[in-house]
């Protein structure tokens, strides 16, 4: 069966009323796609660039509330300058292509992460992405960005000692305050979290969210990960959801 009938063939069998809202996705694999073609590293992230267009597209047809990206963790400052340099560049070129179709299809850009040790460039790059959708009220697309889970925790907990210190947050604190302390405020935890490459970790992303996430590993890489894997993935999660009864 080809590509385009497997595509038909999940859209049916996909039941639209039931779409995961949030869906988080760890990119992995463009460093491996690249040396198994015997190409250069950065051209496994231009590639990546254009699956990320892929899906974004997908998931705003499949109805998807939020789709969440890591693109770039802090611990991903350790590898060579060039790669983290070429990496830097990609935002301003996903503006560039993108954002007129993201404006025209009503998504909304977000950053989650430090933002403030990230060049200015791609501050920029992403100042101006948010603000051009920032009265969009279609699928928030939220990009990861110098993301890391525990120093995000770490963060809220700072956050909310300040606040009972100063005294503006008096009684009870319970999950649902500490939750909006976190960059993803406001926003449902992810029902579903895909990684691709074959690796099976979190690997320091969106640990407190994801404690009841259902899970989804492939061993495609990013660069070759296609709209129908991503319906492989939505539909397995109905089938997951639907054998709980939580459906
Ligand atoms: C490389 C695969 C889009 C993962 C996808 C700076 C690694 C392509 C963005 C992007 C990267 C980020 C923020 C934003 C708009 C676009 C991106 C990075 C890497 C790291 F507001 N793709 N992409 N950012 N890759």
């Amino acid at each position: 069966m080809n590509n385009s009938q497997r595509e038909k063939e999940l859209k049916q069998k996909i039941d639209a009323e039931k779409v995961p809202r949030h869906i988080a996705i760890i990119m992995d694999g463009n460093g491996r796609w690249a040396l198994e073609k015997g190409l250069p590293r950065q051209e496994g992230h231009r590639q990546g660039v254009e699956t990320v267009r892929d899906i974004v597209r997908c998931a705003n047809e499949l109805g998807i509330s939020i789709l969440t990206l890591f693109a770039f963790s802090t611990e991903n400052w350790q590898r060579p300058a060039w790669e983290v340099n070429y990496l830097m560049s990609l935002p301003e070129k996903y503006f560039q292509s993108e954002l007129p179709e993201l404006k025209r299809n009503n998504v909304q850009i977000r950053l989650i992460g430090d933002a403030a040790r990230l060049p200015r460039k791609v501050r920029q790059a992403v100042e101006e992405g948010t603000e051009a959708t920032r009265d969009n009220t279609g699928m928030i697309l939220n990009f990861a960005l110098n993301y890391g889970s525990r120093s995000e925790i770490l963060r809220a907990v700072k956050l909310l000692v300040d606040d009972v210190t100063s005294g503006t947050i008096k009684g009870e604190i319970n999950e649902k305050t500490f939750s909006s302390y976190l960059y993803t405020v406001d926003m449902p935890d992810p029902d579903l979290l895909i990684r691709t490459s074959g690796e099976k970790r979190i690997s320091n992303f969106l640990l407190w969210q994801l404690a009841y996430s259902e899970l989804w590993f492939t061993s495609v890489f990013w660069p070759d990960f296609s709209r129908v894997d991503l319906m492989e993935a939505v539909h397995d999660y109905q089938l997951r959801r639907r054998r709980f009864g939580k459906l």
